[in-house]
């Protein structure tokens, strides 16, 4: 294996120390890019892009040509775990993500299997064929969705403001949700630790919508779940430790009980200060985050001014990987992109090494 160009941020994520705060962003390959829009178009559809290795590859590589990004992130989608279970994933024009075959009756539900890895080949490719091109640039990242993130898409069918089904599942019918979670985290550990073999340098579990549970809820439905998958996975490879990202969008509450789960570093949306977050779980996770993504709608010195603010409040020492608090938004300026990957690293500076 190519050693190992630019290892900051694996080294931020295990608090070693380092020169500066390594930055990337969620969704950092995607539509606020030309250059992704063009390569979509080209491939045809959003799946035609993740099923190719190449075209993967290529719209992973798309940010770090335009930024000095610290990672790259595999190029794919947490939903196809629940795709290759069987439930259909097409994306309608302009309305995102749907299933065609939803988790409605306890029939269905019953019947569900975790996922046959043998279906994302695909994936695991695309990983192989990313870390080949990356040449040891930066490290890879493989993600995963939650599974309860997983089972909010597979029970609605697609996205929700309201999660009707899903919670009326919860305190209606527990253990179908239970079921659901179960054939999940099965799914995840093995997808995770395929794109670990493939690859794979630190992996992501994204829950993105574990914040709309209560904490009674969070704790059983979401975080036990996530505990389990922590577990399970492998945690070395090549000689090097694979670290484990854990992000619950909405999570700040929670900060204690997520630290608690094994995983190296918890993420943070902008709602939470991160000063305070490292004074809470600073001694035993490191941190991610959590510039609000909306602020790249304001004017570089603005975008400046809010580096410079979380960098102060992290304080001094290595723990910290600059990340949004959430995706980047598709109507992001991408110079706006570049001015707060540049900020990062010119204002961390003075937060490593001798004072
Ligand atoms: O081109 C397009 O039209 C598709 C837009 C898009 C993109 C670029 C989707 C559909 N997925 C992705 C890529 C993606 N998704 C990545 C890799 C890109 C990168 O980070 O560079 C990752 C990590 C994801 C993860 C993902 N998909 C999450 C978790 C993170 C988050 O943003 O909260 C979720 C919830 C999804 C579901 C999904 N896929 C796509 C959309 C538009 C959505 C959200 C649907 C909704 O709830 O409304």
């Amino acid at each position: 294996m190519t050693q190992l160009k630019n290892d900051t941020f694996l080294r931020a994520l295990l608090k070693e120390p380092v020169e500066y705060t390594p930055i990337w962003m969620m969704r950092q390959a995607g539509r606020y890019l030309p250059e992704y829009r063009a390569t979509r178009a080209r491939a045809g559809s959003f799946m035609g892009l993740c099923t190719s290795p190449d075209y993967a590859t290529e719209v992973t590589l798309q940010p770090l040509d335009r930024f000095p990004l610290d990672a790259a992130i595999l190029f794919s989608d947490i939903l196809t775990v629940p795709d290759a279970m069987g439930l259909g994933l097409y994306f309608a024009e302009g309305e995102g993500p749907k299933f065609q075959r939803p988790l409605r009756d306890e029939a269905a539900i019953r019947a569900l299997a975790p996922a046959d890895m043998g279906k994302l080949r695909y994936v695991f490719d695309a990983v192989a064929s990313i870390r080949k091109a990356l040449d040891g640039r930066v490290p890879l990242i493989g993600f995963s969705g939650s599974p309860f993130t997983l089972a909010c898409y597979m029970v609605e069918g697609g996205g929700s403001d309201d999660f009707r089904h899903v919670k009326a599942m919860l305190y209606s019918r527990p253990e179908l949700l239970h079921h659901i979670l179960e054939a999940n985290t099965q799914s995840v550990i093995a997808y995770l630790n395929a794109q670990i073999d493939a690859g794979a340098q630190a992996v992501q579990i994204f829950d993105t919508w574990g914040g709309a549970l209560s904490h009674a809820a969070y704790r059983e439905f979401s975080l036990a779940y996530m505990q389990r998958i922590v577990a399970g996975l492998k945690r070395e490879a090549d000689g090097r430790k694979v670290p484990v990202i854990v992000f619950t969008k909405g999570g700040g509450q929670w900060l204690e009980d997520i630290a608690a789960i094994g995983a190296d570093c918890v993420g943070l949306d902008w709602t939470t200060d991160i000063g305070q977050a490292r004074a809470r779980v600073g001694a035993k996770v490191a941190l991610q985050g959590n510039f609000d993504p909306n602020a790249l709608f304001a004017e570089p010195a603005a975008i400046e001014r809010e580096v410079a603010r979380i960098l102060a409040s992290y304080g001094q020492g290595s723990g910290h990987v600059f990340n949004l608090g959430h995706g980047i938004s598709q109507f992001a300026d991408p110079a706006h992109a570049g001015a707060l990957v540049d900020a990062v690293h010119r204002l961390s500076r003075g937060y490593h090494g001798a004072a």
